[in-house]
């Protein structure tokens, strides 16, 4: 393999100082509640409403004159959210099996009952975040489910867009605080009136302070992953087409300056041709503060000998989002191990994706694509078991567990298994 481009040597995401301050927002809304959210929210929002809770007439009046393209467009996306989230929903299944006479060994599905979304800011207002983070849960059957986002900088209001989104995926109580406070209110509660109850789990993309508090509250609650800066690689060979390619890198690098895009290549007359297209794309992209720095400091080409090389080359990447421009996407498909979510063919851009094509937006990141998928509606239930002896099947079981428990000096664990076969 060699490199066409390499990325500089990047300084760690997390710091230190993020995980002192986010510790420090953390303990304080455990120890004082809603005064502690208050007083972060004036110094990270400058600005703090009376009421974090949005009512249901300040919902009314924000939504009453919203552009109608943008709201059916979100409409579409969240559909297309929610059909692939009950395909998947169908694939998880209860059974019992009788795994010896009278043993009988079952699972269940079971829905968490309260989940927490977080609905980012930022540089853009991402308008499918709400179908990924509410909709979702709310196909696995969740039963309530508050979101919570930031106000906009100097409107002192959440985004309006964002907030249908959250209204039509199917939020149950809807708060204006952003940040690790809102983490943290998520996940120990507020009280008020009326109050802000602890939810089970939170789960959304944020800033890396959000990330870092969803790590620190791990435990306290379940979280879905941790996500950090966007990823995309592409795979591709002399029948891709470089102006596709060049897009599909720039697009995600414009979401800050820190978003790494790769190609893999086996042509190096398409890693000069893509290098040249993202110039001329740059040039002309309003976002290119942003897309041109995530290029330079984060973008990478890399050159390999053949589609053996470069799908071992793209597990080590491990990307988040990994696109295939290949003459034979479903050699790839068949093979490749580590990514977050797979695009085939010159047609499946990732920004498809991202805005709600069926699959979750919400993936693996800095290489955790190794261990983990995506967020999807199998993270919002528990997988239980359970399990039923008959009298005559306790002759079978008893015997070598009670054995077990008396080597391990387990005595009380044995006595109770012995009172079975008494
Ligand atoms: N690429 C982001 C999601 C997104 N991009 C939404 C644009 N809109 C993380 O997967
Ligand atoms: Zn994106």
């Amino acid at each position: 393999m060699e490199y066409v481009k390499k990325a500089p040597p990047q300084p760690a995401a997390v710091t230190q100082e993020i995980r002192d301050t986010v510790s420090r927002i953390i303990s304080d809304v455990e120890r004082e509640g809603v005064d502690a959210v208050r007083r972060y929210s004036e110094k990270f929002d400058g600005f703090a409403p009376a009421e974090f809770r949005l009512s249901e007439a300040d919902i009314r009046a924000q939504l009453a004159s919203l552009d109608e393209s943008v709201t059916r467009a979100i409409d579409f996306s969240i559909a297309q959210v929610k059909h692939f989230a009950e395909a998947q929903r169908r694939t998880l299944v209860d059974f019992e099996e009788e795994t010896l006479p009278g043993v009988t060994i079952g699972q269940k599905q079971i829905p968490v009952q309260a989940v927490g979304s977080y609905i980012p800011g930022g540089r853009y207002p991402i308008l499918a975040s709400a179908a990924m983070t509410i909709g979702v849960p709310k196909v696995a059957g969740v039963e309530r489910i508050v979101a919570c986002a930031p106000l906009q900088r100097g409107t002192g209001a959440v985004n309006a867009l964002q907030l249908y989104g959250m209204v039509h995926s199917g939020a149950d109580e809807i708060y204006a605080i952003g940040g690790a406070q809102a983490m943290a209110a998520m996940a120990f509660g507020l009280d008020g009136a009326p109050p802000l109850a602890a939810v089970d789990m939170i789960v959304g993309a944020g800033n890396a302070y959000v990330a870092e508090a969803k790590r620190q509250l791990f435990g306290v609650v379940g979280i879905d992953l941790l996500a950090g800066p966007t990823e995309v690689c592409i795979l591709a060979d002399e029948t891709a087409d470089p102006e596709f390619v060049a897009a599909d890198l720039l697009a995600q690098a414009e979401h800050g300056t820190n978003s790494q895009s790769v190609l893999i290549t086996t042509s190096r007359a398409l890693a000069d041709a893509v290098t040249r297209e993202i110039d001329r794309q740059l040039a002309a992209l309003p976002t290119a503060d942003a897309a041109g720095a995530s290029w330079r400091d984060y973008g990478e080409i890399l050159l390999v000998e053949d589609d053996e090389e470069m799908r071992h080359v793209s597990d080590q990447v491990a990307s988040e989002h990994l696109e295939v421009q290949t003459r034979d996407p479903a050699w790839f498909l068949a093979r490749l191990k580590n990514y977050g979510s797979l695009f085939l063919g010159r047609n499946a851009t990732v920004a498809y994706g991202d805005k709600g094509i069926g699959t979750n937006h919400v993936l693996p990141t800095g290489h955790a694509a190794r261990y983990t998928g995506g967020l999807w509606v199998g993270k919002f239930i528990k997988t239980v078991t359970w399990q039923r002896v008959s009298d005559a099947a306790n002759a079978t079981v008893a015997p070598p567990f009670i054995t077990m428990a008396d080597t391990e000096g387990m005595v009380g664990h044995a006595d109770s298994m012995r009172l079975r076969v008494r």
